[in-house]
């Protein structure tokens, strides 16, 4: 190897191992700056006669031309690394899924409200909304609850430690019935004077649907649950209408024309007489199996009188129903608690 040819090798060695763009240009001058070594070469051939000047100069030239290319190479290799580095550090991943605005829906019982709010509404009920903190009178007395009845019990019901203005201690609702109260108590006074002069009193014909609050937690029962209470009273009211509109009510939300509808003996505090409404599909997967979906009665005179009405001439019916049990048997859900545990999973089947 002649001393030319080792100088090329160690300046292509030398670009090799520069790691960086400005090392490579301190290499660069250690070979071809002003006191680089192949500068000093060709600053030799000036001692060199004319002859060997020229074979000489050749051959360094061409040296010198090799070292050009290596560092070139170098060059556009260091300047590729670094482009191929800030490609990847920028990468898109044009096949990845957009991020989505979440589409809303409304929840299965909600839409279950809704059903039932517009069927009663078009048989002329009005919907009634309102505290989901009652006194005891509202939630018990009023609705002819005895003083040690065991629902008053604080195994049964949630109590707010808290008193009203008036010094009654507070609880949550355990059903929507005194929202009723209120309703018909309004009504009531509203009338007041048209009924005190003998005129009939236009009828009380609502639903009050909402959240309401048992001790009471497992598969089929929250501490928070939805109830949907009717109460109709007239001066001409009578079960028989109750079963023409719970029937109607039935069908209509079930969608489906031969429901058949049962009427059990029970008993409640606020009616008498009761009933427990039972149904039974004429097909499908539950086809002939009775379901409770409703308890119901006429308003026991006690409540009427509590409305500030007189039983002796204002009667009607109530009943009250649990849209988180309806919504379950329209939709076939087993456990209630996938209604209230959140889980967009389960909600989203619902959109
Ligand atoms: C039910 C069953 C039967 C009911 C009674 C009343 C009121 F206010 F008139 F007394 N509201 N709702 C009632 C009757 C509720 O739920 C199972």
């Amino acid at each position: 190897m002649t001393d030319l040819d080792a100088l090329v090798v160690t300046a292509q060695a030398d670009f090799s191992a520069a790691p960086t763009p400005a090392e490579l240009e301190n290499a660069k001058a250690r070979y071809l700056g002003k006191a680089g070594r192949l500068t000093e070469l060709l600053k030799g051939l000036g001692a060199l006669s004319h002859d060997e000047k020229k074979t000489r100069g050749a051959e360094i030239n061409q040296a010198k031309q090799r070292i050009d290319a290596a560092l070139t190479a170098r060059r556009q290799a260091m300047a590729d690394a670094e482009l191929d580095a800030q490609l990847r550090a920028e990468a898109l991943d044009v096949t990845l899924p957009g991020r989505q605005r979440g589409i809303g829906g409304l929840h299965p019982v909600s839409r279950t409200m809704e059903r039932i709010e517009a069927i009663f509404g078009s048989m002329g009920f009005d919907v009634a909304e309102g505290p989901e903190i009652e006194t005891d009178w509202m939630s018990f007395t009023a609705l002819n609850n005895p003083e040690n009845h065991p629902a008053r019990s604080m195994q049964d019901t949630f109590y707010v430690d808290m008193k009203d203005e008036a010094g009654h201690w507070l609880n949550l609702r355990p059903h929507t019935s005194p929202m009723q109260v209120r309703y018909a108590r309004a009504h009531a006074a509203k009338h007041a004077d048209l009924i005190a002069g003998g005129g009939v009193m236009p009828e009380i014909r609502v639903i009050a649907p909402g959240r309401t609050y048992r001790i009471d937690s497992d598969a089929t029962h929250s501490p928070m649950f939805h109830q949907c209470e009717g109460l109709w009273i007239g001066e001409n009211v009578s079960f028989k209408d109750l079963k023409v509109v719970f029937t109607d009510f039935c069908r209509k939300f079930f969608e489906s024309d031969d429901l058949q509808l049962r009427f059990r003996p029970s008993f409640f505090p606020f009616t008498e007489p009761s009933a427990e409404i039972d149904i039974a599909f004429a097909s499908g997967p539950l086809k002939g199996q009775w379901l409770e979906v409703a308890g119901s009665g006429q308003v026991h005179p006690t409540v009427v009188r509590n409305y500030g009405l007189d039983p002796e001439r204002h009667i009607g019916f109530a009943f009250g129903m649990g849209p988180d049990r309806l919504t379950m048997l329209r939709y076939g859900v087993n456990d209630l608690r996938l209604f209230f545990d959140g889980d967009l999973r389960f909600l989203q089947q619902f959109r």
